[in-house]
Formats: C-alpha cells, structure tokens, sequence
C-alpha cells in the first residue's frame, strides 16, 4: 500500500453549517492523519486556480463565487491510498444521488453547495497541495499514535 497526500476543502456550506468537526472527524476517524489546516476566505485568484480545468463551464462564475463566499477549511491529509479513500468517503458530486454513508450523501442536496473537495488523482493532490500550501508551508508531518493498528 502507498501512503499518500491528498487534499481537502471543507467547503464554506459546510463551515456555515457548521459540520467541520463532523467531517474531520470522519477523516480522522478512518484512519487518515490531518498533517496540515487552516480556516481562511479564499482568494479569488487561489480559487480560479484551483479549478481552472472548470473555466469554460457554465457553472465556473457560480463556482468561483461560491467558493469565495465565505470561510473554508484547507486540509492536508496523509494516509494508505489517501487520494481514493477521501473521495470514497466524500461521496458522489450530487448530494442527492452520493450514497448514504458518504459526507455528501449524509449531509447534501446539491451539486454546487456539495459540502467538500477531495483531489481526483495523485499528480492533482501535489499540485493542489503546492497551490494551497505553498513550500509545505504549514504541513506537519506526524505519526498518529494507533498507526500499527491501521495497517495491521
Ligand atoms: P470537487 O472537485 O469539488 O471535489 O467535486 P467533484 O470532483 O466531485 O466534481 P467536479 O470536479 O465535476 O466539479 C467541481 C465542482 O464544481 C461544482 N459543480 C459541478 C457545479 O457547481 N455544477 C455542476 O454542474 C458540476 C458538474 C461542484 C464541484
């Protein structure tokens, strides 16, 4: 198994619905280690960024202004295949179809307003990473203390 790092926006729906301690917890529950976070507004121009492979879609304003809207949570997280296990726990796009189980399927109803971002690869996690963290800047590399029990 390949530990990896992948990374996490807790949307601002979700921090104005105030379920960042649910979804972290669910990360953390799991087994992943949070080894970076911050609470911030994001700028428009991190956020444009972010999700330039959306430019020429029609929902790429809405997007932008969403996700600009108002705080957000900025996670790094590391883990044994950290990449697909969050985008498994996240849950399909639409709140509405994710299953049940799922951050999107237990707490959403919508395609814009759909709680968290996971990254969708490997090289888009590192890029990701280098964007919102940049230089590693606020990563913290640790071992939790149940590591042995994880990969047993
Ligand atoms: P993210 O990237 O936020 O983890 O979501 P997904 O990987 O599940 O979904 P995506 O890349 O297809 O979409 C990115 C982002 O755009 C919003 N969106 C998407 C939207 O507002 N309207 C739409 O029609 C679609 C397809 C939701 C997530």
């Amino acid at each position: 198994m390949a530990v990896q790092r992948t990374f996490v926006i807790i949307k601002p729906d979700a921090v104005a619905r105030n379920l960042m301690g649910e979804i972290i917890g669910r990360y953390e529950r799991k087994g992943l280690t949070v080894v970076g976070m911050r609470l911030e507004k994001a700028a428009k121009a991190t956020a444009e960024a972010h999700y330039a492979v959306h430019s020429a879609r029609p929902f790429f304003a809405d997007l932008i202004t969403f996700i600009t809207s108002g705080p957000l949570v900025v996670l790094a997280l590391e883990g044994d295949e950290a990449v697909s296990v969050v985008r498994n726990l996240n849950g399909a796009t639409d709140g509405r179809e994710s299953a049940p189980g799922t951050i999107r399927g237990d707490f959403g109803m919508s395609v814009g307003a759909n709680l968290v971002h996971g990254s969708d690869s490997e090289d888009n996690a590192k890029a990701e990473l280098a964007l919102w963290f940049p230089n590693d800047d606020g990563i913290t590399s640790r071992k939790r203390c149940d590591a042995d029990w994880l990969d047993a």
